[in-house]
């Protein structure tokens, strides 16, 4: 059977990759040709990305995965986190020219930003027109934020700058296009009325494209570093959760997932918008799916509460920690040695000193601040379980449909204490795995954008299935 090869680059808060799969209709294999790290890099204006580095970590991956494949690419795709961008101006010569460094979500400045946007337009008809849950660093907040606004003729977000730099070609993915709060809900078009309102220029957005359209070939110019091919570039879910739920092997209409790595992105994958009191009040949110699907869930603090708590120790102790013996440690923690406190809150955002904030919040609520490694390391994980369990049944009853299975993707699936209590704590059995499904979505897209596969996400999903085998938890109590 047939067969096609093509490089996926993933961009994750705390990594990159570049990663060559292989696929057909029978065949799903793939191996990392490039990792490379990513992470808040704070300068003295604010938090950013180092968006130059990670374009010459993702060219250096396509070369490798193009060396690798023999010159037998046949295409390409994008995908990174959500809502952050790069603001571009016009040059004389033609290219845009990027202003500034783009801003890292977790920045604070977005609050003028939530005041002035919510000044114009209340939450609640925003959430009538774009179905996004609350998060302040949305891309509307942070435009309202931006100085250097004004001076811009392009936004393009993270994913569609890297696929510019690529190809010179310009457009907006229609998944991560949902992410910015100027969408519509219900047509996902830009909400060119909205943007009035807000006084945003239309003009500043490329035009909408679905995932499996093509956005170009690589520049010539580039073709000496890519093995001397110029490489198609395909439109995937490019919000890394809408191809983390491609890549999340749904195993029955009522499967829920959590795409778990630095957030925990908890939900249901639903045909059509719930955008209802309830859902805004819950704050969940409709993010686009590929195939039209909606994303239907709501961000939960994930690994990054525990990723945060290691560096703050690593930084105390001026050396590195290790992880998998403290989850050893924090697995033999005693039940009344364990502090379940909110997750959600809002000082665990920024980065920063995590074990102190977390102290600090105990102390406020009366709970008895967790003493030692191993006690801190579980408290986080049963929060975060406990505030996972919590979202699973908001998500069923806000949808209306029962859960039966949770379907555990992305990093957070190779935490086995997690998965066990995620399932102990909500009831439900949790299916661990694919740790890649991000990759593997994005893979499947290209796959079949190029004619190697077809059908609907239910039959892409069932290649993983068939290639892949999951970790059960059942729930104990
Ligand atoms: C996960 C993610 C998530 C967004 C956040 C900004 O990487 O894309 O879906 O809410 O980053």
């Amino acid at each position: 059977m047939a067969t096609t090869t093509h490089a996926a680059v993933d961009l994750g808060a705390s990594s990159g990759r570049v990663v060559l799969g292989r696929v057909g209709p029978d065949t799903l294999e793939f191996h990392e040709a490039a990792r490379f790290p990513n992470g808040v890099v704070p300068l003295p204006d604010g938090l950013h990305w180092n968006i130059v580095g990670l374009y010459e970590h993702a060219l250096d991956g396509l070369a490798t995965a193009s060396r690798e494949a023999g010159g037998e690419l046949a295409s390409v795709g994008i995908d990174a986190w959500a809502v952050d961008y790069g603001l571009l101006a016009e040059t004389p010569t033609g290219p845009m020219r990027m202003l500034g460094i783009p801003y890292h979500y977790r920045d604070g400045r977005t609050a003028a930003g939530v005041d002035s946007v919510h000044s114009k337009v209340s939450f609640a008809e925003l959430y009538q027109r774009n179905g996004l849950q609350f998060l302040p660093f949305n891309t509307l907040y942070q435009l309202a934020a931006e100085e250097l606004a004004g001076q811009a003729d392009r936004l393009l977000l993270i994913p569609d700058l890297l696929g510019y730099w690529l190809t010179g070609e310009q457009r907006t993915e229609a998944t991560n296009a949902s992410t910015t709060g100027l969408l519509d809900v219900h047509t996902r078009l830009w909400d060119t009325g909205l943007m009035s309102q807000l006084g945003i220029d239309e003009q500043l957005f490329a035009p909408v494209a679905s995932p499996g359209s093509t956005l170009g070939l690589t520049r010539t110019e580039l073709s000496a570093r890519l093995g001397g091919q110029q490489l198609p570039v395909t439109l995937v879910g490019s919000h890394d959760t809408a191809s983390a739920v491609v890549g999340a092997p749904l195993s029955s209409p009522d499967a829920a997932y959590i795409s778990c790595g630095t957030w925990g992105l908890v939900g249901l994958e639903l045909q059509e918008p719930v955008v209802t009191d309830a859902s805004r009040e819950a704050n969940f949110t409709n993010e686009g799916g590929v195939d039209g699907r909606t994303r239907f869930l709501t961000n939960v603090m994930g690994t990054w509460l525990l990723s945060e708590t290691l560096r703050s120790w690593e930084a105390q102790e001026g050396r590195a920690q290790d992880l998998t013996s403290l989850l050893e440690a924090a697995a033999e923690v005693p039940a009344r040695d364990i502090t379940v406190f909110d997750v959600q809150d809002e000082r665990f955002v920024p980065p920063g000193d995590m074990p102190a904030r977390i102290s600090e919040l105990c102390g406020e609520r009366d709970l008895p601040s967790p003493e030692g490694k191993p006690q801190l390391v579980r408290s986080i994980i049963e929060s975060i379980a406990v505030r996972f369990a919590q979202a699973l049944n908001t998500a069923a009853d806000l949808a209306g449909r029962p859960i039966d299975v949770v379907h555990m993707v992305g990093g957070g699936s190779l935490n086995a204490l997690l998965c066990q209590a995620t399932a102990d704590r909500s009831g439900y059995p949790v299916v661990a795995g694919p740790v890649e499904a991000t990759a593997i979505g994005n893979l499947l897209i290209q796959a079949r954008t190029a004619g190697t596969l077809s059908g609907s996400l239910e039959d892409l999903r069932e290649l993983i299935t068939r290639t892949h085998t999951p970790t059960t938890y059942r729930p104990r109590i």
